[in-house]
């Protein structure tokens, strides 16, 4: 409840009408200094003491607003970093590609983001790349820098207003501003461009408040990009990646990069596991036997826990057994057998189709606790991690468990043409909730484990083959379509109520995977796909203001001028998963264009751009929409370093021997396992 307001105040700001007329001004002054005298002195000195305390309000309050309009961050909004955090990059808006794609672009002018590989300088505009610089300062004012602040999404900043904020600058004027950003996600040093030469160092600017009415560019053109500088980019992420975990979460599942704290899911070192491999591969010796050391002498797996099935799996098990292979560590291949043989309980239930928790101290599993169904992706692809365990140590059940699996869902009814539904159940081992059909989550890596099973095993399981292949069809027969204004090739989903144009970043495997596929002998069109989905799933990440793509896309089937991806709200997230630059590593291997090198560089900066949090760490975002608040999630997925950064890296190698697809398997935490030797007839 508001007090009632005091006499005296009332007393002093009512006029009197009924004497002075209202637009006289000599009587009204006049008026105002008799009722002036007419106040007690307590009344006079209240009134002044008011007005005495609005005035200092006013000055404050008009202090704080100068602040924000400069850019300065009030200290809370940072989310506790450092003030040395407080320097960072801007975050240019991307625009969309123009909707006239097809058309030659229009000419831009700025500086390169990075020339094509082996070239010291490819104009940019031949690729119809993005040139990132700062927006003009809108006239509008919102929360936020005002140097920073976008109206609407990016097709608004086309046209006449576009074209001026494109200018290059002078000579004299600087090429680097740094401003202070809300979100706080990147640090003045810390792109992907390699580091300048001495030269190059001076002329970067020093941290210091924007100068919101001039355009400032942010990328150097001079830095050279050619495939090792590349690759060292890619090292000095997982680098920096591997900080955060070291100083923040070492030993625990997940960092929480942005709170400098970490997060538990099974308690079991998650993310320092599925990164083994990833640094062993990139030669990082000094991170790897410290990690290593961990493993020896404090990875238990002999603790009263709940893990996921597929999850430890693939992260753990995988993990462990792809280091094995790489290191001929015995150390690994012990603790792949203690993880491996703790997971088997799952397998104990009625149809032999695995629950999806084990309790792996218990030796206890059971199913989520509202249904006794599994997930079909779980299910089904945790296969070339249990065949391999078996290969090793010669223990026929975890391969026996393993394959009955696929051998009840290869006989199951209720598939629609090799499609099959998103569950199924522990107890009857039938699939249940059918007629919802997709290539994303629940369902994804049942097709990719079908193909990847039948290359393992040398390319004798028959029945593997001929399910991928019906598989195949059906999604072509029922889930592939095209946008009605770009003519981009997607895969949607089938639900109740019929087709459905929406695709998860999750799908984006599937063009890596066809490509495979055709890499050993199955049909050209599988390959035809395969670079239309590349295509698509590139779009996903370059009509994004950020570079990144959302979690989910939905595609517009409609012909004419509108925008091919639309992304809901609730679909804005990006959690650094892996999909697009898994395909892109495949698609380079078995074409050598370099345009996917390109898509894969272009991915990797925004990465830097929107997700790399100043101290140690990347962060998953909430919004790949708004460059100037991606809103930081807090948390890096362990399938950023033993995915994400893993594939980029062998994207840019130019050592095709390095883990070759003709030898090894990834499985799908993208660790690799080798394919068995074909047995003589
Ligand atoms: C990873 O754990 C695996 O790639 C899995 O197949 C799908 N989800 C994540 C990455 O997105």
């Amino acid at each position: 409840m508001y007090p009632p307001p005091r006499k005296d105040f009332i007393a002093l700001t009512v006029s009197d009408p009924l004497s002075y007329p209202y637009n006289n001004g000599k009587h009204r002054k006049q008026s105002c200094w008799r009722k002036w005298k007419q106040l007690s002195r307590l009344q006079r000195s209240l009134i002044l003491f008011l007005l005495a305390l609005l005035l200092v309000l006013a000055l404050l309050s008009h202090s704080s607003i100068t602040k924000r309009w400069r850019g300065l961050p009030e200290k809370e909004d940072w989310l506790q970093l450092g003030d040395r955090d407080l320097n960072v990059i801007p975050a240019p808006p991307k625009p969309v590609l123009d909707p006239d794609a097809g058309k030659p672009p229009a000419p831009v002018v700025g500086p390169h983001l990075e020339p094509a590989e082996g070239q010291p300088d490819v104009a940019a505009e031949s690729r119809g790349q993005i040139i990132p610089i700062l927006p003009k300062p809108p006239t509008k004012r919102k929360r936020g820098p005002p140097s920073l602040q976008r109206d609407g999404n990016v097709s608004d900043t086309k046209g006449e207003e576009k074209k001026k904020q494109e200018a290059v600058p002078g000579e004299g004027e600087e090429e680097k501003k740094i401003v202070s950003w809300r979100g706080a996600m990147i640090e003045a040093d810390q792109t992907t461009e390699p580091p300048p030469s001495a030269n190059e160092k001076e002329a970067v600017a020093p941290p210091e408040p924007p100068e919101p009415a001039k355009p400032a560019i942010v990328v150097n053109p001079e830095v050279p990009t050619g495939p090792a500088d590349r690759l060292e980019a890619v090292r000095d992420a997982f680098r920096h990646a591997w900080k955060g975990y070291k100083d923040y979460a070492w030993g625990h599942d997940e960092l929480k990069p942005i709170s400098k704290s970490f997060g538990e899911w099974f308690g079991l070192g998650l993310t320092l596991i599925d990164s083994l491999d990833t640094m062993w591969i990139m030669e990082l010796k000094e991170e790897f036997s410290e990690a290593r050391s961990w493993v020896e002498k404090e990875l238990s797996f002999n603790k009263n826990v709940d893990v996921n099935l597929f999850e430890t799996t693939i992260r753990i098990l995988g993990g462990l057994l792809s280091c094995y292979h790489l290191t001929r560590d015995q150390l690994f291949l012990e603790k792949a057998k203690d993880i491996g043989s703790r997971l088997m309980p799952a397998f104990k239930t009625p149809s032999k189709i695995p629950f999806s928790d084990v309790n792996i101290g218990m030796g206890t599993a059971h199913p989520p606790r509202w249904t006794s169904d599994s997930t079909l992706a779980e299910v089904t692809s945790i296969q070339l991690e249990f065949r391999e365990l078996s290969h090793l140590t010669q223990d026929p059940q975890y391969q026996e468990a393993a394959n009955e699996v696929m051998r009840i869902v290869h006989k199951l009814p209720g598939k629609n043409d090799g499609l099959v539904p998103m569950f199924i159940n522990t107890n009857s081992g039938q699939f249940s909730h059918k007629g919802v059909f997709t290539l994303g989550a629940r369902a994804d890596s049942y097709y990719e484990y079908l193909l990847k099973q039948w290359i393992q095993g040398g390319k004798t399981e028959d029945e593997l083959l001929e399910d991928y292949l019906q598989a195949i069809e059906g999604v072509k027969k029922h889930l592939v379509k095209q946008t009605g204004p770009g003519r981009l090739t997607f895969v949607g989903e089938l639900t109740h109520n019929g087709f459905n144009p929406k695709m998860d970043h999750l799908v984006c495997f599937l063009p890596g995977t066809l490509a495979l596929g055709a890499h050993n002998g199955l049909p050209g069109d599988h390959m035809d796909l395969a670079v239309q989905l590349m295509e698509t799933c590139h779009q996903m990440y370059q009509q994004m203001e950020t570079g990144l793509s959302p979690e989910i896309a939905h595609f517009s089937l409609h012909a004419g001028e509108g925008q091919d991806v639309v992304v809901k709200p609730a679909d804005r997230h990006n959690l650094l998963r892996p999909e697009t630059v898994e395909s892109l590593f495949y698609m380079y291997r078995f074409t050598k264009d370099t345009k996917y090198r390109d898509w894969g560089w272009d991915i990797l900066q925004s990465f830097n751009k929107y997700t790399k949090v100043p101290g140690g760490g990347y962060t998953s975002i909430n919004n790949v929409r708004d460059p100037m608040n991606p809103g930081p999630r807090d948390k890096m997925e362990s399938f950023f370093l033993g995915e994400t950064l893993k594939y980029l890296y062998l994207l840019f190698s130019n050592d095709t021997e390095l883990l070759s697809l003709d030898k090894y398997v990834f499985n799908t935490e993208a660790h690799p396992l080798p394919i068995w030797p074909t047995p003589p007839n």
